[in-house]
């Protein structure tokens, strides 16, 4: 069928456009009618190339969530009707990493960024109308009005779930409230500095504060960024990392922090060496971000690392198993525990898509949403 999505032809490159043709769904994908996409950093990662994908055109969107069009023939546990969320990983279920409750790390994930079907490298789900493949953007796509996923992709949801702000279960939540409360394992009492208050910065300010974080500090140079950050549960907001360590440090007696979350738009070296400095003996640096690699060296002091035991984790998906934690993260926001409405500044259209990276771009947004 023909659907219309945004494509980035080149890299670096721009978001453009365009009418593409989406593959009928084959056995264990379905089809989706897309209803919102958040625009998560990472997008813009593949837009610059710090987050290389393996095939040019590639049609972007990873957080995002729809309702079932179409199943593929022996499809079980989707049918037509059914509210999906997407999880920008897939978990097969089967290989060593889904058995031991570590869905984030499923075999699969290494397939995300070829572009393609994983169980067959020359056959993609997108083209041009031309027949040019047109790779997926972390298996599924979300930039498009309609997506066919693999079922590992998809997480059914409940009837009456609000796709338009559920979404962004898809990414922001789960990467930044597992950040704090999964990978990071913050506690009830502890000093947090979480660096950023974008979209998952916002959603590991709720992790922590959820995990009883009795401090917690936030760096952004935003100040509407700060003041949502204050009110998702954050203690302290200040502009500048020294300010945050140095409050982190007056907290606990000059140890400094117990965890310190890394989730900044683009991260350097310096970034991860700066939180590294604000915790404590044995405390955690978290990171989430992405960055240009060759720009990511680590200056830290390994007299700290060693002496103080201190720890540096990376983050993928928050350490989350998707298909458990989406519904629970679903269950929280409808008891009143998590937040997502507040945290989406401002709804696009499919064709308002670079205007909304540009809003990102002047810290005009915590999350962008598009709309279909
Ligand atoms: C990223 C992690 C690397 C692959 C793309 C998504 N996480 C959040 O956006
Ligand atoms: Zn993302």
């Amino acid at each position: 069928m023909k659907t219309r999505g945004a494509i980035l032809r080149t890299v670096p490159g721009k978001f453009e456009v365009t009418d593409l043709i989406l593959d009928d769904p084959r056995q264990n994908e379905i089809r989706v009618k897309m209803v919102a996409s958040g625009m998560c950093h990472s997008d813009d990662h593949m837009a610059t190339g710090d987050l290389p994908v393996a095939v040019y055109p590639v049609c972007g969107g990873h957080e995002g969530a729809g309702i079932v069009d179409a199943v593929g023939p022996n499809t079980k546990g989707f049918a037509p009707g059914d509210k999906v969320v997407f999880s920008f990983l897939p978990a097969c279920g089967k290989c060593r990493w889904c058995a031991t409750g570590h869905q984030n790390l499923c075999d699969l994930g290494a397939t995300v960024l070829v572009g393609s079907r994983w169980d067959d490298p020359e056959s993609f789900r997108l083209s041009l109308a031309d027949g040019t493949p047109v790779g997926q953007a972390l298996g599924i796509s979300t930039f498009s009005e309609y997506t066919t996923v693999a079922v590992d992709s998809a997480v059914k949801v409940p009837d009456d779930t609000p796709l338009e702000k559920a979404c962004l279960l898809g990414c922001a939540v789960g990467t930044g409230w597992g950040s704090a409360v999964r990978t990071g394992d913050v506690q009830a009492g502890d000093t947090v500095l979480v660096f950023g208050a974008g979209g998952i910065g916002s959603f590991a300010v709720q992790g922590a504060a959820h995990a009883g974080a009795a401090r917690l500090i936030v760096v952004d140079p935003v100040e509407f960024k700060r003041e949502s950050a204050l009110s998702l549960g954050a203690t302290h907001a200040v502009a500048t990392a020294e300010e945050g360590i140095a409050l982190a440090q007056s907290f606990t007696n000059g140890q400094g922090a117990d965890v310190a979350i890394v989730t900044v738009g683009v991260i350097t070296g310096d970034h991860v060496a700066q939180a590294f400095s604000g915790i404590r003996k044995q405390g955690t640096v978290v990171v989430t971000a992405l960055g240009n690699a060759a720009a990511v060296g680590l200056p830290i002091s390994i007299l700290e690392l060693t002496l103080y035991e201190k720890k540096i984790k990376g983050s993928l998906f928050g350490s989350s198993n998707p298909s458990a934690d989406i519904p629970i993260l679903l269950d929280l926001y409808r008891a009143g525990y998590l937040k997502l409405d507040e945290v989406i500044t401002t709804e696009y259209s499919l064709d308002e898509i670079n205007r909304g990276y540009e809003d990102m771009h002047a810290g005009k947004n915590i999350r962008g949403v598009i709309r279909f």
